[in-house]
């Protein structure tokens, strides 16, 4: 296994549209359990293959606290339900800033595992937040989109400014 580079914002390459896993080989599964061990080592809750620059549909996840519950999805789609709901969320490509996101509390989730079964699941909580914000990488997106230009402008110039 190995650590992989995450990318930080405002990156370009973060604003790529991940492409569908076509084929499930030793090379995917590979590829999983590097994105996973990455993510533990960070440490994060969740970690998209954008944010290592591969521009696929993988995203790992676990949210329970010994770190022994992880998902890793491939080709997810996400059915919402329920209210929004705002929650404080923060993300390894834009180290150091934590700010409230709306999102919605409950989702389905349908994906591939790394073997290509297919798995399907809701989930509430932190596991709902955080999947959704793994999506959002997957469409190119970041959570700082959801904030004002104002404060997206400012997190900008604060990350290039530490940067060297
Ligand atoms: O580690 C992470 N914590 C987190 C906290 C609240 C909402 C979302 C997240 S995801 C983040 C890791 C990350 O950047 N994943 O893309
Ligand atoms: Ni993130």
């Amino acid at each position: 296994m190995s650590l992989l580079e995450i990318l930080h914002y405002p990156d370009p390459r973060l604003r790529t549209v991940a492409a569908p896993v076509k084929i499930f080989d030793q090379a995917l599964k590979q590829f999983c359990d590097n994105l996973l061990e990455t993510m533990y080592a960070a440490p994060g809750i969740g970690l998209a293959a954008t944010q290592v620059n591969v521009h696929q549909q993988i995203i790992s996840v676990d949210v329970s606290e010994k770190q022994d519950s992880p998902h890793l999805l491939v080709n997810p789609t996400l059915t919402l339900h329920g209210a929004q709901y705002a929650g404080e969320e923060g993300c390894l490509s834009v180290p150091g800033i934590y700010e409230p996101v709306s999102r919605a509390e409950r989702i389905t989730v349908s994906a591939a595992n790394p073997l290509g079964e297919t798995v399907s699941f809701e989930a509430e909580g932190l596991l709902a937040i955080c999947i959704q914000h793994e999506y959002d990488h997957l469409q190119g997106k970041l959570f700082v989109d959801y904030l004002s230009g104002l404060k997206r402008n400012r997190i900008r110039k604060k990350l290039q400014k530490q940067k060297k």
